[in-house]
């Protein structure tokens, strides 16, 4: 990357960042972050009491906070996340008069979430174009005529963000399933599915078993697929003190991530002023989708090392001679060619696991966004099974989730393919009899609006037209529906891409004081390490007109079922009632409302932590995924979901990432400080020696070319970035390049869309082309 004198903040540059994460710069970009939002005041208050045991849960991320802390745990992104909530601006009806839908449509995401908070419930108006004022009462009519014309309750799908907390989705979920269908997609589709699908598979249970006390007592972390420096950045102070102790910490991805170098923490004096700590002690870079071959070396080291742990091997797991007969068979040249990493590389870090009496491996969408994130799921498990990484201190799989509640939104039923006993449950405590029968995910959602099989969208946050894949057959589906709905605190892509009729619903953020006839109410959230706490928010409303979560859900079940037997209304008026209910429904609730009044909360407990593995064979369960070569593993994924084996027409992968200044598809700003980015998201970072290779230079514009079975998508003019990632690799930011993802190119079993493994080609830039269209796809 050349370096660039710095220049105003708009113009597209690229300035190489040689400072560590974190320090004086998180500092000084929060407070802009709280100045652009006109929040100084409110804002640094509200700051305060993020992740207090008395204030609210951050609506950054999962990672969970200290229990009980007292002290402000800073957080860069988390200050951007909340000012974007307790912004000052406001969307009012005249706004939407304004501008017409069409007009709308012309704006980029950043300058949608710009605008500020929604104010009132608005309906689309076909006649002007527009989005016009409707109350509560005849909006949630609306949604209730529709739905009741339905011929089939299964023709409505019902689509929940991670943000929404337990209470809100236990309401949910309950009144989906009083409606008649498991119609219930989640972005956890787009997201962990796989993590949830291999480990539930394997130990029993979807969810990760470590704690942060396991971070402090961890001999080594591995971590695999993450960027902790922009997502998780509170995982930068649990990471830089394992450093500081000597525990090795190994990164491995594709791109260089400063995050995952150094990081200096601001609350550390000397690190403000210009110390920083080095996070991983090992960097290895393989190329993208290379971590199946990682993870069976790693573990084929272990093995004809012996270096298992045979007593763990035989009380608690099964399946381990078919492993080590597929591993030892495993060849070098594969590993090494599918990893991208050398056999020293590969066996030096198999000897620093092999030294570690308890190891910890985490990872992100760097694992789960692929063809095989199952089988690399797996295979890691399968390498912490080796040597009884689990159910002791310090040891275990950490699965790092995203949104703040999307784990305790599926503890709380929000599934398409829910438990039977949760049902039976369920309809016991509800006196309904719920529908058993599988419903749509994210993927076969969007292919039944497509077809005319769903006709009524309803959305319980998110930002479902931006966030998936294949968006031009994306869009086509949601315009194809009667009615969408959306349940937002800002505007989003969402609103525009709408059904022949469309609501929009306002609705209280996390970080607002919600007042129901019972008084103010806390809701209750789950993190990433199962630990269950309250969150009640501090600001005042952004509007008057706004509804929470629960009271939305309730309101419009009682408008819908009128036959229900749910005391909708009631149960809202104190979201304790809500609470004793889901303490008679899900798993581990039992006291739900005494327990979660303990600061800091509670904490699910997690079987494998007991060695208990509720798997069919009651063993933790290793499992063989043959490592396939790129011919080979094109062929398998052409019979299994037709893709084209990559060659000459997409000789590269590319990998659609997350900046430092975007929440998913909320766009705070234009620069991304720690890969250099400035004033422009449509970028490819690219290898220097294949830009040369192709007669490109850093700087020029591309059109990007995904190619697929059906055909091919483009996007148009990206910025080239000379970064350091493998040869063959490249990486773009989501969701600019959602239009290049192929709607059947998923994860195996999991069905995660593939955005981190597209194959592409580049092309130079010649077309000019509006960055918010996506480009024509094969519909
Ligand atoms: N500030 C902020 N915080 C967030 C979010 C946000 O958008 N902004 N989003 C939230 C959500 S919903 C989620 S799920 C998480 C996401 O958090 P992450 O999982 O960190 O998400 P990504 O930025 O998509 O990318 C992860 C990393 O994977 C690497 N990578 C890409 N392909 C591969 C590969 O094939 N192998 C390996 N080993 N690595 C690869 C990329 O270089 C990148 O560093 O963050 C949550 N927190
Ligand atoms: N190419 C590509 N695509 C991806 C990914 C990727 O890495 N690459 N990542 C995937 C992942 S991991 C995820 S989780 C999904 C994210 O998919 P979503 O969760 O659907 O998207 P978000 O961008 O998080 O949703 C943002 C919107 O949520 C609304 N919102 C914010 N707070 C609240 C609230 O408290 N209540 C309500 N009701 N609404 C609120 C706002 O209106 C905002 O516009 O995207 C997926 N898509
Ligand atoms: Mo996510």
């Amino acid at each position: 990357m050349p370096d660039v004198p710095s220049k105003p903040r708009d113009t597209p540059h690229v300035e190489r960042y040689d400072k560590p994460a974190g320090g004086a710069d998180a500092l000084k970009s929060s407070w802009h972050a709280l100045r652009e939002q006109h929040v100084l005041v409110r804002g640094a208050q509200t700051l305060l009491s993020t992740n207090q045991p008395r204030g609210f849960d951050c609506p950054g991320c999962a990672w969970p906070d200290r229990n009980g802390h007292s002290s402000f745990e800073f957080c860069e992104n988390g200050v951007k996340a909340v000012a974007n909530e307790a912004t000052s601006k406001r969307v009012t009806a005249e706004f939407f008069a304004a501008h017409a839908v069409s007009e709308l449509a012309t704006w980029d995401d950043h300058a949608l979430e710009a605008q500020g908070r929604l104010t009132e419930p608005m309906a689309y108006d076909a006649a002007t174009d527009r989005y016009v004022p409707i109350g509560w009462d005849a909006a949630f009519g609306r949604i209730a005529a529709a739905l009741s014309a339905l011929p089939s309750p299964d023709e409505a799908v019902f689509y929940t963000s991670g943000r929404t907390s337990n209470e809100a989705a236990f309401l949910y979920q309950l009144f989906v399933r009083e409606f008649g269908t498991n119609n219930l997609p989640d972005c956890s589709n787009m997201c962990h599915e796989p993590s949830g699908v291999a480990l539930g598979e394997q130990i029993g249970s979807g969810k990760g078993s470590v704690t942060l006390e396991d971070f402090e007592q961890a001999g080594a972390i591995f971590v695999f697929g993450q960027n902790p420096g922009t997502n998780h950045p509170r995982m930068l102070t649990e990471l830089r003190s394992a450093a500081r102790r000597g525990c090795p910490i190994l990164a491995f991805n594709p791109l260089r991530e400063r995050g995952l170098e150094r990081f200096a923490d601001p609350k550390v004096p000397a690190e403000l002023l210009g110390g920083s700590t080095r996070i991983a002690s090992d960097y290895f870079q393989p190329r993208i989708g290379g971590d199946l071959a990682v993870a069976t070396a790693l573990a084929k080291v272990v093995v004809e090392r012996d270096a298992v742990d045979r007593d763990f091997i035989s009380t608690c797991t099964t399946g381990f001679e078919a492993l080590a007969d597929a591993l030892r068979a495993a060849r070098w040249v594969d590993l090494e060619r599918e990893s991208g990493l050398s056999r020293d590389q590969l066996e030096h870090a198999a000897r620093v696991y092999i030294d570690s009496p308890a190891t910890i491996i985490c990872w992100g969408m760097g694992i789960t966004q692929h063809r095989r994130s199952v089988a690399t799921i797996q295979m890691l498990m399968n390498l912490l099974l080796l040597r009884g990484n689990i159910g002791r201190p310090g040891a275990g799989p950490c699965p790092v989730r995203g949104h703040s509640n999307v784990q305790g939104d599926r503890t709380m039923g929000i599934y398409e393919k829910p438990d039977p006993a949760f049902l039976d449950r369920l309809g016991e405590v509800f006196e309904f009899t719920p529908p058993r029968a599988d419903g749509f995910d994210t993927i076969a959602a969007i292919e039944a609006m497509r077809d005319g099989r769903a006709k009524v969208f309803f959305a319980m946050g998110g930002n479902f037209a931006a966030a998936t894949p294949d968006s031009t057959q994306t869009h086509a589906a949601l315009r194809r529906c009667d009615l969408t709905v959306h349940v937002s605190t800002k505007p989003n892509r969402s609103h525009l891409v709408h059904g022949r009729e469309a609501l929009i619903l306002p609705c209280l953020g996390r970080t607002e004081i919600d007042v129901q006839a019972g008084g103010p109410q806390a809701v209750t959230v789950e993190d990433s390490m199962s630990m269950v706490h309250l969150s009640a928010g501090m600001n005042p409303p952004a509007s008057d007109a706004l509804l929470s979560e629960p009271a939305i859900v309730a309101r419009l079940a009682a408008a819908t079922l009128p036959r229900s037997r749910t005391p909708w209304r009631w149960l809202v008026e104190d979201y304790d009632r809500i609470r004793e209910r889901i303490a008679q429904v899900v798993e581990g609730f039992a006291d739900f409302n005494a327990r979660v009044r303990v600061p800091g909360g509670f904490h699910l407990r997690h079987p494998a932590r007991h060695l208990e593995f509720p798997t069919s064979s009651g063993r933790a369960g290793f499992f063989v995924h043959p490592l396939v070569d790129g011919a080979a593993s094109a062929a398998a994924a052409g019979a299994d979901n037709g893709a084209t084996p990559p060659g000459d027409a997409a000789p590269f992968q590319l990998t659609t990432i997350r900046s430092h200044e975007q929440y998913n598809t909320t766009v705070y700003g234009l620069d991304d400080r720690y890969r250099g980015v400035h004033g422009e998201r449509r970028v490819c970072f690219a290898n220097a020696d294949d830009l040369a290779a192709l007669g490109l230079a850093d700087g020029e514009r591309v059109d990007i070319t995904s190619v697929w079975h059906d055909g091919e998508r483009t996007v148009r003019g990206f910025l080239l970035v000379a970064y350091d990632l493998p040869r063959g690799c490249l990486a773009s930011y989501f969701p600019e390049t959602n239009p290049l993802v192929p709607l059947d190119s998923h994860a195996e079993r999991a069905r995660t869309p593939t955005s981190k493994s597209i194959p592409v080609r580049l092309a130079r830039h010649t077309a000019t082309q509006k960055p918010y269209e996506p480009s024509p796809s094969p519909a």
